[in-house]
């Protein structure tokens, strides 16, 4: 057993007497109560779901397992030649709570390339599709084409325990988080890169560098990858995409259909397809400009204009957070010491100069602060990843790394079936008095 494993088993029996106890003894107390606007509007901030791998404070952002983002950067492990720290690493903390040590992460790098090897029958599924297909749907579909893989699925159907559910979630889990990369970059080549071949990753390097070495990159895009993938890895447990998986994985359907339903969710404009949107939107007003740098008062009156045909300011906003997304600022970091001088992070920079005040004006978005959407494309564009299509797959590859270890402790802690309870909007105007 891997010392991350163990670990990890100690963790969970630990923990379980906690929940066991909140259950048995404190079940009737009250947490939170709902009102009409929550249920309407989409169960906005209704405490319901409980999760340790991450907490979003809204005035201050996420924390892994207590960590702010900065502190995670600080403290993870990092290779000698690298400015970001392993994703392995972040596996090892969301999953146990603890900071590993250079060995510790080494084993668990050891472990995902002993996890790489991939199903023919996955490249075929991918090879299948139409090259006009979004790239998610694609990531979706391969990820749904190794649930054949599933050892909880065996296991469960030769009848195990519930308290060793855990066991094979957590195999599964790692065999996925393993596969995940491979499966995204060869989405990338197949769609956007066919002169690249396929690429196999290299025995003995760490996620992020495979990754770049993957898609044809050369450094400082292993930093890059890193830098993405542990940002996006979880934004606590009720955003659609954390919540889709964890929904999904509540009817103990296997990592591998929750995996797939987590990242259609993520495809959506209003999550995880906003990056996307971001350049489309920023290239929108280059173009009205013809090449010219808009002035900060023609960059208002784009931003006026967008409002005032309907639509969102991609990148801006947020559910829970009321400021500036941390998410933000730590790409925005690297962007000035790597690209200050890249005409589409101006224009970036300038928007943040710009926007707040127009959607405060506005007077409907309660955040008018960016969000982690707002750069990251940005950064992606310059080192020529400029198929702003494939940007949500990066996402995804990410959200996997938060989503799993939910679903692991899901598993450890016996989490329940979901089956909130839905009203007619005859017993909502019976409730307040209308009827
Ligand atoms: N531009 C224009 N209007 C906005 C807005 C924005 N960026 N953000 C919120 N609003 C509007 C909402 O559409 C809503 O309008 P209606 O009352 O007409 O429906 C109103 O302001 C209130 O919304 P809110 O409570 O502030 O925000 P929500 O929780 O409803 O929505 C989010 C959150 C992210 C979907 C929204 O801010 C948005 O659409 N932003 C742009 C898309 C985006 O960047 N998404 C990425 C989110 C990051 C992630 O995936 O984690």
């Amino acid at each position: 057993m891997t010392t991350l494993k163990k670990s990890l088993y100690e963790k969970i029996e630990a923990h379980r007497p906690r929940t066991a106890k909140l259950m048995k003894e404190y079940g009737d107390h009250v947490i939170d109560q709902v009102t009409v606007s929550q249920i309407i509007g989409g169960m906005r901030g209704i405490k319901s779901l409980v999760t340790d791998i991450s907490y979003l404070d809204p005035m201050e952002g996420i924390r892994y397992r207590g960590y702010t983002l900065p502190e995670v950067f600080e403290k993870l492990p990092k290779a000698a030649d690298a400015e970001m720290p392993y994703v392995e690493g972040l596996w090892y903390l969301l999953l146990t709570g603890e900071i590993p040590s250079s060995e510790q992460v080494d084993e668990v790098i050891c472990d995902f390339n002993n996890r790489r090897t991939i199903p023919h029958y996955v490249w075929d599924v991918i090879d299948a599709f139409p090259s006009e297909s979004h790239p998610m749907a694609i990531l979706s579909a391969a990820v749904m084409a190794l649930e054949r893989e599933s050892v909880f699925n065996i296991r469960y159907q030769q009848g195990i325990s519930k308290m060793d559910y855990w066991d094979s979630t957590y195999e599964d889990a790692t065999n996925l988080m393993a596969k995940l990369p491979l499966i995204g970059a060869y989405i990338y080549n197949k769609l956007y890169k066919p002169e690249h071949g396929h690429r196999y990753p290299k025995p003995g390097m760490d996620l992020g560098a495979n990754f770049a070495y993957m898609m044809g990159q050369e450094k400082p895009y292993d930093d890059v990858s890193r830098m993405y993938f542990i940002i996006h890895a979880d934004h606590e447990s009720g955003n659609v995409s954390a919540h889709t998986g964890h929904l999904v994985a509540s009817a103990l359907s296997d990592v591998y259909y929750a995996t797939s339903a987590m990242i259609n969710g993520l495809a959506g404009p209003l999550h995880g397809l906003a990056n996307q949107e971001v350049l489309r939107w920023l290239q929108g007003l280059q173009e009205q400009m013809g090449g010219k740098v808009p002035t900060a008062e023609e960059m208002k009156q784009y931003v006026w204009d967008t409002l005032n045909s309907g639509q969102v300011i991609p990148g801006y906003g947020h559910a829970v957070l009321r400021k500036t997304d941390p998410r933000y600022s730590v790409q925005r970091d690297f962007c000035l010491k790597h690209m200050p001088e890249d005409p589409l992070f101006q224009l970036v920079s300038r928007l943040y100069e710009v926007v707040p005040d127009v959607l405060l004006a506005h007077g409907k978005a309660k955040n008018p602060w960016p969000n982690v959407d707002a750069q990251s494309g940005v950064v992606q564009w310059f080192y020529g990843v400029k198929e702003y299509d494939f940007y949500t797959v990066l996402f995804a590859i990410g959200r996997g790394l938060g989503v799993l270890s939910n679903i692991i402790w899901d598993r450890a802690l016996g989490y329940a079936l979901e089956r909130p309870k839905s009203l007619t909007t005859d017993m909502l105007e019976e409730k307040v008095g209308l009827k």
